[in-house]
């Protein structure tokens, strides 16, 4: 699949592009299965928590390293060499995978924030590709997005997701986040009403973020998958995600290594 220029364009100045359609049903039904699979018995990464009101919200990450179906959505689906595409890379390595079901009445927004400063990654090739399984609205908590906010060039502070989630080290470097609901008429927030099977792919640094499912029948699955390309290496400042460090990487080194296999090649 060749992705046009039109589209790689858009992601570059968007810092987000919808891509409808580009799972097919076999490829969600198998992964409807792992995540329920999921659900019933979390991976080691399991990071749900208790949302006020009821619902429920399930995440997890890391989900490859102990599950063949997402090890093999990662590695020998199309999002690979998507990846090399979008970001004019050579070589991809896989960063890690992430599961957001929130359950019908669940009342967990997913706080405006940008990716990277969670992460131990540096350079400006790092992206990611979010599916939806079900049909997902602004109701059900679709992802909204800051159209261009990737070449603010900004580093928000992370900031823990809710009440007892991960507390995050302050980095000096980085910025309080934006108060982007406050900003809502300045800014050109977008967001598509997606069908399962639909896409979208964004910059590591794009702000993005998603209201709590207000809905009393439709889940809302969200299924994550990070790639790096050629410009990005470790670095592991203040701020990041214990459970992304990688423990064979030094500062500055490449990223292929167990934790961050090599998926694509040219
Ligand atoms: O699905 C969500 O609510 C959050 C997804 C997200 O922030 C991400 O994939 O980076």
């Amino acid at each position: 699949m060749k992705i046009s220029q039109e589209v790689i364009n858009e992601f570059q100045q968007n810092g987000v592009v919808y891509l409808p359609g580009l799972i097919d049903e076999t490829w969600q039904q198998k992964l409807a299965l792992a995540i329920e699979n999921d659900i019933q018995h979390p991976g080691p990464f399991y990071h749900g928590y208790q949302v006020e009101g009821g619902g429920n919200f399930h995440g997890n990450m890391r989900l490859w390293e102990t599950d063949d179906t997402f090890k093999s959505y990662c590695f020998d689906s199309i999002l690979p060499e998507l990846a090399a595409q979008f970001m004019h890379s050579r070589q991809i390595a896989l960063f890690y995978d992430q599961l957001f079901v929130k359950e019908p009445g669940t009342n967990a927004p997913t706080r405006w924030h940008n990716d990277q400063p969670y992460w131990p990654i540096r350079g400006n090739d790092v992206m990611s590709f979010w599916l939806t399984l079900d049909h997902a609205t602004v109701e059900t908590g679709v992802l909204e997005f800051v159209k261009g906010s990737h070449l603010w060039q900004q580093w928000f502070q992370p900031e823990p997701f809710a009440e007892g989630g991960d507390e995050y080290e302050t980095n000096p470097d980085y910025v309080p986040m934006r108060d982007i609901d406050a900003e809502r008429d300045e800014l050109d927030i977008i967001s598509w009403e997606m069908q399962p099977g639909d896409v979208v792919a964004f910059h590591g640094l794009t702000v993005h973020g998603a209201k709590g499912n207000s809905t009393q029948d439709t889940r809302r699955r969200g299924y994550t998958v990070r790639y790096c390309g050629d410009d990005a290496y470790y670095y592991n400042g203040p701020g990041t995600n214990e459970h992304l460090q990688n423990p064979q990487l030094k500062q500055g080194e490449a990223l292929f290594s167990q934790q961050y296999p090599k998926v694509w090649e040219e």
